[in-house]
Parts: C-alpha cells; structure tokens; sequence
C-alpha cells in the first residue's frame, strides 16, 4: 500500500505513535509518506520505503498567523498525485483532519479519490476540539473522513459524548514494539550511575502540560521519598518546568530529582525505573505508562479516561482519583517497600504491556487500510 501520515513530528503521542506505525508499515514493505513541518523526533530508521515531504510556510508581512493548513493542503495534494498514494492517515484532528478534506475535494476535482483515515489521539477531542472556537470544524472533518479512528474505547465514547457524529468510530489501542526495549540486564542500563545501591528509582515523563499535574508529580515523589529512600528522574520539557524546579527546591528535594529533558530514547532510560508515576488530569490512553509498563515498571496513575484500559488496579500499579496524591504515595510505598512485591508488579507490567505489542496492533490499522481501499464494511 502507498500511504501518507499526517502528524505533529514533536515529542507528543499522537506523533510518536504516528511515527512508530509509519516505521512498522514499511518494514513491512508498504511505501509510507510522512508530510509534516519537520522530521518527527522517533524517525530513526531509514529505508527506500520511507519518505518525508516537508510543509513549508513561507512569512509574509499580512499574516498574523502562517496559514499552515493551507500549505499542508497543498502539499497532500502534491505528495499523493506525485506518489500514486491511495490513503492519507493522518493523526490529531486539529488542524489534519480539516486540512486532509480540502486536500480530498482538490483531488476528487482532478479525478482522484484519495481515501481518509483519521486516528483521535486525545486533546484533539477533549481539550482543544470541542472548545466552541473549533467544534464545528472538527466535527465536520470527522464526519467527513472515509474512516475514524479512537485510541481508546474511553476516547470513542468521549468523541460521541461531544460531537454529533455519523460515522462509525474504531478502536485500535496504542501499541509498542517490543524490539526497542533492552532487555533487562543491558549492559548500558548502569542503575548505580544515577542512584545509590538502596534507592528506587521513580520515573515521570511528559510534555509538563498543565495537563499532567506535573506538580503532584512532585507532590507524589515528595511524599514517596520521605518513607523510601528514591530518586526522581524526569524525562520532557514544557510549560510546567520553571514551577516545578522551583517546588522541588522549596520541598528541598532538588538533589534528588533529575531533570533530563526531552528525549527519544526513552525506552532505554526507563530501564532504569522501579515505578512510574503519571497522576494526569485526563489521557485518553497513556502511551508514556504503556511505555513504562514494557519495560518492567509499576505505574501510580490517576483513573482519568482511558488509563484503566491500560494499568490494572492492584496489579499493574495503582490507579487513584485526580489529585489524590496521598493516595498515590501511599500506593507507591507500598509497592516499593517490599522487593518481592515489586518484583511480582513488574512482571505483571511486562505481561500487561505485552497484549499492545505491534505484532498485536498493526494488523487492525492495516485491516482498516484494506476495506477502505477496496471499499467494502
Ligand atoms: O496531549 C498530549 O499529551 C499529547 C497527545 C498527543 O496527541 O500528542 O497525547 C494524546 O495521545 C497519546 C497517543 O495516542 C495518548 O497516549 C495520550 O493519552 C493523549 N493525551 C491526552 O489525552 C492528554
């Protein structure tokens, strides 16, 4: 198949996994476009089936803002009639779902019927999407897609919740590729470099959005480090940065938190990682505990949205409500505080993961590619 991804190339989910299914499908032997502002950060394989188109946006004095979805427009148009491609899927509704209509009229106007998935990945739906500035247009994009696309039962029933939507939506859940998780003795996987013989490691990542809760993040380590002796590693850069140094330094735990920024090699760092912490506001899947989990680590998380189709209360980690950190630390120490009990939640991690493994996952986007191409279900 020839197919265009669509995406945010930044270190969000929706671009990492964007990014990930593109890699599957051409080693795969599909022909894979991605057209987008930049080469996504988790782009590191390279192949003749591999392709990157980049949206320019050129300045000009009588914009306030760069017209991006024009120029994106524009260049699905050109990729697809220049490439034979047959579907363009694209990721995150705003502004690629909207963008990937106008450039479907253009083509149907030059005799071509290019096919549009779209894959909701969360805030596109919960946060930005339904806010009245754009609801009409996403849900408009969204009705108008050949086929849609959630990452998470919680995100489909959100998704019909908010919008008024015709279509049919599918589930496909998040998924990981077990190849790129080192195994746990890795040699490079050096956990006395980063905390003494008697300390657990504890791991957040993200993108430090209010979203996130970063600060009970802090709040959490806090509480967990007063009881077992830990450290903090803290894996993303965003807004919530400055404030959260700042917390660490008045709860006098500076020394003990790590700020790593961002990185695209995360699996490899959270080998290190005894628990995972991730008390968000709301995640319409959780792809960073997904992450922690294949790589054997217990994760404390909130229940918002779709993270109990993820993490198993009790024994995958714990799940507790929105801005509950007591709860949480209390849950995390326990975990913690007793090998043998770790052991066992890390393993039940490993197994949980496994059940999104790609081998399991790819096959329903490409079951979703084929019936739209050939037109049937
Ligand atoms: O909002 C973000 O955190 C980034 C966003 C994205 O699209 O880049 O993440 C969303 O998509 C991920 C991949 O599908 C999901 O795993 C995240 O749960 C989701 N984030 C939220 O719903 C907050």
């Amino acid at each position: 198949m020839k197919i265009g991804i669509v995406c945010y190339p930044t270190f969000g989910g929706s671009g990492v996994v964007a990014t990930e299914l593109g890699m599957a499908l051409a080693q795969k032997g599909h022909h894979v476009h991605f057209i987008t502002y930049k080469q996504p950060v988790r782009l590191d394989f390279i192949s003749n089936d591999i392709h990157f188109h980049e949206v320019f946006v050129e300045e000009y004095p009588l914009f306030q803002f760069q017209p991006y979805e024009l120029a994106l427009s524009s260049k699905m148009v050109e990729v697809v009639q220049m490439y034979d491609l047959e579907i363009l899927h694209v990721h995150y509704a705003i502004p690629h779902a909207y963008a990937a209509y106008m450039a479907k009229q253009m083509l149907k106007e030059k005799g071509i019927d290019i096919k549009v998935v779209t894959t909701l990945h969360g805030t596109d739906i919960t946060l930005v999407g339904s806010h009245p500035n754009y609801k009409t247009a996403v849900e408009f994009s969204i009705n108008n897609s050949d086929v849609v696309t959630t990452v998470s039962e919680s995100l489909k029933s959100d998704t019909l919740r908010l919008f008024n939507i015709t279509k049919e939506i599918h589930v496909i859940h998040n998924f990981i590729d077990f190849e790129k998780y080192p195994e746990i003795e890795a040699p490079e996987c050096q956990r006395n470099t980063i905390a003494n013989e008697n300390e657990r490691i504890i791991t957040h990542i993200s993108n430090l959005r209010p979203v996130k809760r970063a600060s009970d993040v802090m709040e959490i380590f806090y509480k967990i480090q007063k009881v077992i002796p830990s450290k903090l590693l803290l894996v993303g850069e965003g807004p919530d940065r400055e404030n959260i140094e700042c917390q660490a330094k008045d709860l006098g735990i500076l020394d003990k938190v790590l700020f790593l920024g961002n990185s695209n090699e995360v699996n490899k760092l959270l080998c290190y990682s005894d628990l995972f912490l991730l008390p968000s506001q709301t995640e319409s899947f959780g792809l960073a505990a997904l992450e922690a989990m294949a790589a054997r680590t217990p994760v404390i998380s909130t229940n918002a949205g779709g993270l109990p189709e993820v993490n198993i209360n009790g024994v995958t980690g714990f799940m507790s409500n929105v801005g509950d950190t007591d709860d949480m630390a209390k849950n995390g120490i326990f975990i913690l505080e007793d090998s043998d009990r770790l052991q066992q939640f890390k393993e039940n991690a490993l197994e949980q993961a496994k059940r999104f493994s790609l081998q399991n996952v790819l096959p329903a986007y490409k079951e979703v590619y084929r019936e739209v191409i050939v037109g049937c279900c």
